[in-house]
């Protein structure tokens, strides 16, 4: 059942308020607590086209919660995926404002550069592999609009996942030629080892959990479009930073990215 479209406005403005006024707020589904997943995309949705009629372009899809380490961290077994928007794209040599964010963490990805359209409900990891140009090593920045950074499903889908920044590296490689299941990572603070993980946390490997976000998005006839970004989701737990931290994610076969904050 569609939400009613007075309702959906409001709590896209809720969430979009929130965001620019970098504010954590109630979750949702305290107010709402019979929202559906399907109501949560469809609010998603329309809180996406309202940033596009503020000027801002789609530019890809990201993961979330593909990998155990994000799925114990937020007690869920489900995966979600949300969108990538031109001004979610933070590059490695220039600080990122701490004051453009409520309580902001950070999370190691690969991240797939699509070079032809593809859509459909029972697309295979062979099959996004066939069709990705590159992958790269990433950051996501997640910064949850929600208190605590505590949600249900509904409450984060809603919140396009918790989208906030991301980092793509400077090392763009064929997945032709590396084994993209077995690529250890580990991402440092100020040098400092902050956590460790192995791409296979990703669904067993990352094209895998792109396909799912594929078949997901066949579902309502949507898909993937040539020159997409695909962040496959966090292969570690997050990790918090503040104004002064630098962080870096070092992937073995596909290099470095890093951040710093100020
Ligand atoms: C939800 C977003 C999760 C990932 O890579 O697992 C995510 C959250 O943890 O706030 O982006
Ligand atoms: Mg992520």
């Amino acid at each position: 059942m569609s939400l009613m479209q007075g309702t959906e406005q409001e709590i896209v403005d809720y969430l979009l308020a929130a965001e620019k006024e970098k504010r954590e707020v109630e979750k949702i589904t305290t107010r709402y607590p019979s929202l559906t997943f399907e109501q949560a995309y469809e609010i998603q949705l329309k809180l996406i086209e309202r940033k596009e009629q503020e000027g801002h372009r789609r530019i890809g899809v990201k993961l979330g919660l593909t990998s155990k380490p994000k799925q114990e961290m937020m007690g869920v077994h489900e995966s979600i995926y949300g969108y990538l928007m031109e001004d979610m794209l933070a590059l490695e040599w220039e600080p990122i404002p701490f004051s453009g964010f409520i309580h902001p963490k950070a999370e190691p990805e690969i991240a797939f550069l699509i070079d032809e359209d593809i859509q459909g409900t029972e697309v295979t990891a062979e099959d996004i592999l066939g069709v990705t140009k590159y992958v790269a090593p990433a950051i996501e920045i997640i910064d949850s609009r929600y208190l605590d950074f505590k949600f249900t499903l509904v409450d984060v889908i809603a919140d396009n996942c918790s989208s906030s920044k991301f980092i793509i590296g400077n090392k763009w490689v064929s997945p032709q030629i590396l084994d993209l299941k077995e690529i250890g990572v580990y991402m440092s603070k100020n040098s400092e080892v902050a956590t460790v993980g192995t791409s296979a946390a990703v669904l067993g490997h990352p094209a895998t959990a792109v396909a799912w976000a594929v078949n997901k998005l066949g579902e309502t006839g949507r898909g993937l479009k040539k020159g997409d970004i695909v962040l496959s989701g966090a292969i570690t737990e997050a990790i918090s930073f503040q104004p002064g931290d630098t962080i870096m994610a070092q992937f073995a076969d596909l290099g470095s990215v890093s951040f710093s904050c100020k």
